[in-house]
């Protein structure tokens, strides 16, 4: 595979409304943003992700746009956004935005357009169909097709004067768009080339494994116990999204000198399939974010928690190491806005809270593929301590919530799954300073900060170099500087171990070595690793020396790397 620039580069997430509040009103903002870039910069990351700011009623938190063009007030204005893009280029620093065209929000106007009723020039635009045949419409079983909705509920809602459906695969404020229909394609690329003109380096593709859909639209199977059917492969990997991302690439990127990068977020995805998106001769996107490794620890749906396997996580990791080995390319990350904290849900976020995040931060850097931060991870953020429904905000807990306690669960049980799975985990105010709102806001933040904020924060981590902030720099500095980082082949290596999630890159002469105990005992290390670190140097590790090569502490880990011959004569 040619060389890339994103294979170097360290991708920072940013969810501004949780990032950093300028004006007061709770909800963080762009000039938050701008107030904050030396905490990037600091950190080395090359590359920060925007989470939507378009304009949006934000029953989604802006994964529901009403403007394409534009910027929220709640966030700032599009002035703001131009400087902020002119800051962070100025620091080195690209910014790839957010792009959300599998669905709009129902206050589109393309929406309201659509919705005017079947004689709409825009009707086609989305996905509207009548009721099933020989049922009421509107009455419960009269829905088009069986299909759950990712948010609970049924995939359609009525729409009483027309007396058709719309289909929306997440909240019934997101209608999907139909893809099928070329002038939705063409307004989504002019739109896309208006960013590009603005000066953005790329996309994160919302969802962008669910634009094709087959328009028969058939039913998927039902659970035992469940009313609809549950979405997964049934819906991914439609029959024409390769051909559509390729058009996206030809209509948009073909010609475009300046690096960009393109990242899609494709559920459920299989390994065959990502490596079609990711083939770089095939020109659709350069890497995808694959869910797999996040499920190795969840029963028949998301809220049922099974207990952590960490041979279950390396076998996920490795595996996608190895299929996307000689074509493609790995998105590598654990936390996300959509995701609770991972130090609370593979590491330790009690005592050895530091030292196991310092060892998933390395587990993940070192893999072979392009490392996503996001916000809080790099001071070791932790989930929230939830008590009740109320300090909820995200509409996936809160319907779940309302649906299973009305099906009769017991509202305990369905907090207790809440608790360690919501989506608020991972967007509770960024930790600042130890100030009464974190540094976040001088106002009532839009979601509660963790009380933890007193320990953990910034102001505490960035200057001090033991803190998990600096562990970061670090790893993203090895990433800059030593080529087997980003070209190395992996290995994984004592496949079998209870413990150890070991494995190795090797690269023009150079071989680097990790070695992590991802448990919070004592684990022995093998003779033959011994031997294969014996006389390669440590240049990371999250325990402080001397090293005994024959064990490692609960959550220690250790980066052995030793330089090609070349690198070594220089
Ligand atoms: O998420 C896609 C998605 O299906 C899940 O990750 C989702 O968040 C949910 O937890 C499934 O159980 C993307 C965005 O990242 C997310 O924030 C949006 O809510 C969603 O698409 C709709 O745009």
């Amino acid at each position: 595979m040619a060389q890339k620039w994103w294979q170097f580069a360290v991708v920072y997430q940013i969810y501004p409304r949780s990032f950093a509040d300028t004006d007061g009103d709770g909800v963080g903002d762009l000039g938050g943003v701008l107030e904050h870039l030396d905490h990037l910069e600091k950190l080395g990351v090359d590359v920060v992700w925007l989470s939507p700011v378009y304009p949006s009623p934000m029953d989604d938190n802006g994964y529901d746009i009403t403007d394409y063009h534009d910027v929220d007030p709640v966030f700032g204005s599009l002035a703001d956004l131009d400087t902020l893009v002119k800051q962070l280029h100025a620091r080195g620093i690209k910014v790839v935005m957010d792009l959300v065209v599998n669905h709009t929000s129902d206050e589109h106007p393309w929406f309201i357009e659509s919705r005017s009723g079947p004689e709409s020039a825009n009707r086609d635009w989305y996905w509207w169909r009548p009721a099933r045949d020989g049922t009421v419409p509107g009455e419960p079983g009269a829905e088009p097709n069986n299909w759950g909705s990712f948010f609970s509920g049924p995939a359609w809602e009525y729409d009483e004067e027309s007396g058709d459906y719309y289909l929306h695969l997440f909240s019934k404020k997101q209608p999907d768009l139909n893809w099928e229909n070329p002038e939705v394609r063409r307004a989504v690329y002019d739109m896309m080339r208006w960013w590009v003109d603005r000066d953005i380096d790329g996309f994160r593709m919302d969802v962008i494994n669910l634009i094709s859909k087959d328009p028969a639209l058939p039913d998927g199977k039902v659970r035992l116990g469940e009313r609809f059917a549950t979405l997964g492969r049934q819906v991914v990997d439609g029959p024409r999204v390769h051909e559509y991302l390729t058009e996206m690439h030809r209509e948009v990127f073909a010609g475009v000198e300046r690096p960009l990068l393109l990242v899609g977020e494709t559920l459920d995805v299989s390994i065959d399939e990502a490596r079609k998106y990711t083939d770089q001769e095939r020109q659709e996107l350069d890497m995808v974010f694959q869910l797999e490794h996040l499920k190795i620890d969840r029963g028949a749906s998301k809220w049922d928690i099974l207990p952590f396997d960490m041979r279950l996580l390396r076998g996920s990791l490795a595996a996608w190491q190895e299929g996307l080995a000689d074509v493609g390319w790995n998105s590598l990350y654990w936390d996300n806005h959509d995701r609770p904290r991972v130090v609370s849900r593979f590491g330790d976020d009690g005592e050895l809270r530091e030292r196991s995040a310092k060892l998933l931060a390395t587990v993940l850097h070192m893999q072979r593929g392009t490392p996503y931060i996001y916000q809080g991870q790099e001071l070791g953020m932790t989930n929230f301590p939830f008590t009740s429904i109320e300090q909820f905000a995200d509409i996936e807990s809160i319907n779940y919530y309302e649906e299973s306690v009305a099906m009769g669960e017991d509202p305990e049980a369905v907090l207790a799954s809440l608790r360690a799975r919501s989506r608020d985990n991972g967007r509770t105010p960024m930790q600042w300073d130890d100030s009464p709102h974190a540094g976040f806001t001088t106002g009532r933040p839009w979601l509660p900060v963790n009380p933890n904020h007193q320990q953990v924060n910034a102001a505490r981590q960035v200057d001090d170099p033991a803190s998990v902030f600096s562990y970061h720099r670090d790893l993203i500095r090895l990433r800059h500087e030593e080529p087997v980082v980003a070209l190395g082949d992996f290995t994984l290596d004592e496949p079998d171990h209870p413990q150890l999630f070991a494995f190795t890159r090797r690269h023009d002469g150079a071989e680097l070595r990790v070695v992590a105990n991802f448990s919070g005992d004592i684990a022995e290390v093998p003779p033959r690793l011994q031997r294969a670190t014996a006389d390669s140097p440590i240049v990371l590790a999250n325990v402080d020396g001397p090293h005994d090569s024959t064990v490692l502490e609960p959550w220690e880990t250790r980066i052995h790397l030793r330089p090609s011959e070349a690198a070594a004569a220089r």
